[in-house]
């Protein structure tokens, strides 16, 4: 199957971006997760993992998955360490049978009071796409997203462009921030942590992702899976 063409571009953006701004290091996935592939009672699910980490990120996750020959998947999250005061960096996207229909990206808070650094909300406010046709309402976990959250279902090739460029310019944004961010006191970096914790778990209440897996995977190892490469709880 072919990928999406907007899920190839905007892997090559992310990739681009992790490589030109930040020093990247290997993440050590567990062994027989990098690349698999899963056939129970369903279509087959493929899935590739390219995983880093850096001084500021404890890791950086961009994985692709293609399901049978109709849905093809990209993720994106960036989780940062703890001691840090910045946001998560998330993005997924859906298509299937050459639609998209899910299309979301935000730079989620892990402040206690869920507000975002002041710079970011300075540089979020200024980069405001144009609004797309069909914006999607969050599901019930979605209350870990900030306010600059982006959820759309994109209508045409223009609102995908739309999509991407305004994906590019906040993790663009982000990097830079990130690399400028000086450690939090350990009181600070404990809230923080509680936060990340927060967000992991409500992210493991997404039944449509679950759902994806257990078919082709079972539900024990779809269990593992989200718990230990989708979104695993920061140490203490
Ligand atoms: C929705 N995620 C979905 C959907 C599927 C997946 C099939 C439904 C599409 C739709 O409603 O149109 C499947 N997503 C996957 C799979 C993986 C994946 C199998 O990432 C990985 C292997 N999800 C994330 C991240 C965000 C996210 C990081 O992984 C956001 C930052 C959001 N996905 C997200 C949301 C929905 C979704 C909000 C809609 C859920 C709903 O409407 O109930």
């Amino acid at each position: 199957m072919i990928q999406h063409p907007l899920i190839a571009q905007l892997s090559e953006v992310i990739r681009q971006i992790w490589e030109g701004s930040l020093p990247l290091q290997p993440y050590p996935l567990p062994a027989d997760l990098g690349y698999v592939e899963g056939h129970l009672e369903g279509e087959r699910v493929r899935i590739h993992n390219l995983c880093y980490q850096t001084p500021h990120f404890r890791k950086l996750h961009l994985e692709l998955a293609q399901v049978g020959d109709n849905l093809d998947i990209l993720h994106c999250v960036m989780f940062p360490r703890t001691c840090y005061d910045l946001p998560v960096f998330g993005t997924d996207i859906v298509a299937g049978r050459g639609q998209v229909s899910a299309a979301i990206v935000d730079l989620s808070p892990t402040r206690v009071d869920h507000s975002l650094p002041s710079a970011y909300v300075r540089d979020l406010t200024a980069l405001t796409p144009d609004p797309f046709q069909q914006p999607r309402p969050l599901p019930p976990w979605g209350d870990i997203f900030s306010e600059f959250c982006l959820f759309v279902r994109p209508v045409d090739e223009l609102e995908q462009q739309r999509f991407v460029d305004y994906v590019g310019q906040i993790l663009k944004l982000h990097c830079q921030h990130a690399l400028a961010s000086q450690p939090l006191s350990p009181a600070l970096a404990q809230q923080h942590q509680s936060q990340q914790s927060y967000y992991c778990r409500q992210q493991q209440q997404n039944d449509k992702t679950r759902r994806v897996l257990e078919r082709a995977f079972g539900n024990t190892w779809t269990e593992r899976y989200m718990t230990t490469v989708l979104f695993d709880l920061p140490q203490t």
